[in-house]
């Protein structure tokens, strides 16, 4: 008798252990997941060259898996599938997030309509309106152009109503910005070609510290993903582990693998690896985050030339998007210029112009570079960047 009271008090203690580990398990903190190294193929809705043309819809099926061609890397299961987002599609971002620009751009459209529609138009007026859009970041040499077209326009045309000054504001605006520059991203897979096999498309980021790299590398695999692209992340940021975590939990939200390497590991090795990633994994785009970097620090600046170089051992580097916080002005534009001497820039993308940055600087930068704006960042929401519309943003000024 005594033995079974001692075996039942034993058998009692032994469970309320169990219990008690079970409960300290799982109230720890899970790290974050990586996706599998097995390609999760998206199904395609259209096979879009760019995430500018919006082709995914939000009625498109969940990501599959699909046949691997890297056989002895694991496969999906059924919990990463089931946490992976469907990001939003591209079709429209930026006419939805117009409201967003234009709290702090609305200023500069309507304070030039009402410049533009008064009866008479002198000297002094075209003087204003010139100031004002120099005060909105366009840039001295634009603005000066702008307003030569402007006067001849209006010379022409005599009186104006606020429609028809608007109107003549928009058509000359939009020609400013140049809606025949091509601002598709080049990240469609390259197919197989003299004796190569095909290969992913390789995207760098690139630009100063805090302008919003990865943040915006993490965005832009969610643009590619709702356009059907099949995505690769390279964490090239190697001075703060935090900057690999912050990179991969964008990318394991949408079912895009990570690669990175050691804090402080060299950069142009975690590149290397990612093209070479994947390549092996068959996506469509490998997007390569890379550390901040002031311009005027030439040891990091050739760091970066190098990242690029060694990148392109295992492939082209098909785009190389220059980040510019746009609240910066025209200190932006001095960063540009030293970026594209060490990589040949393709593409810029303008952030945090839902803050208090001016319209203007999509023109001067464009004009400084040569290259077109490709994306807009207009806030800190997981689909808060949207493919740049000449057109779209130049109502938001007017509207
Ligand atoms: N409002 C707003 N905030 C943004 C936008 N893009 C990025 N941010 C914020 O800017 C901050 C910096 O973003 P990161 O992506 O970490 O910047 P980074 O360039 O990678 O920074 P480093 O790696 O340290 O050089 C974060 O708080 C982002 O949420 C945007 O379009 N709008
Ligand atoms: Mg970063």
């Amino acid at each position: 008798m005594e033995f079974l009271v001692i075996g039942i008090i034993i058998a009692a203690i032994a469970l309320l252990g169990a219990a008690a580990l079970l409960y300290r398990a799982r109230g720890r903190r899970r790290p974050v997941e990586q996706p599998p190294r097995t390609p999760v193929a998206q199904p395609k809705a259209q096979d879009s060259p760019s995430g500018a043309a919006g082709t995914a819809t939000a009625e498109r099926a969940p990501p599959v898996a699909e046949a691997a061609p890297v056989p002895a890397k694991p496969a999906p299961t059924g919990t990463d599938l089931a946490e992976i987002e469907v990001p939003e599609p591209t079709a429209g971002r930026l006419v939805r997030l117009r409201s967003r620009l234009s709290r702090s751009q609305n200023a500069l459209g309507q304070g030039l309509l009402m410049l533009l529609s008064r009866d008479k138009l002198d000297d002094a007026t075209w003087e204003e309106i010139e100031d004002t859009l120099i005060a909105a970041d366009l840039g001295v040499g634009p603005a000066g152009e702008l307003v030569e077209k402007l006067r001849t326009r209006t010379r022409v045309q005599g009186t104006r109503t606020v429609d028809e000054a608007r109107t003549l504001l928009r058509e000359e605006l939009v020609a400013l910005i140049d809606p025949a520059l091509d601002r598709t991203l080049k990240v469609g897979k390259h197919a197989a070609a003299d004796g190569r096999p095909e290969r992913p498309a390789v995207a760098m980021v690139v630009g100063v510290n805090g302008t919003g790299k990865t943040t915006t590398t993490g965005k832009l695999a969610r643009v590619l993903i709702a356009d059907g692209h099949t995505v690769v992340l390279g964490a090239a940021d190697t001075f703060r582990a935090a900057a690999a975590d912050q990179l991969q939990t964008w990318g394991a939200r949408v079912g895009a693998y990570t690669v990175r390497g050691a804090e402080g590991a060299d950069p142009a090795s975690v590149a290397f690896e990612a093209v070479k990633e994947g390549q092996a994994m068959g996506v469509d785009t490998v997007l390569i985050d890379t550390a901040g970097r002031l311009h005027t620090k030439t040891g990091l600046m050739d760091e970066l030339g190098k990242v690029k170089r060694v990148a392109e051992k295992q492939g082209t580097v098909d785009e190389v998007l220059l980040v510019l916080d746009a609240t910066t002005g025209q200190n932006g534009l001095v960063q540009a210029r030293v970026f594209a001497e060490v990589v040949a820039i393709t593409g810029i993308v303008l952030t945090k112009l839902d803050g208090t940055a001016k319209g203007g600087i999509v023109v001067a930068v464009q004009q400084e570079l040569g290259v077109p704006v490709k994306l807009v960042g207009l806030g800190e929401g997981p689909d808060d960047l949207a493919p740049f519309d000449p057109e779209a943003f130049v109502d938001a000024l007017l509207q």
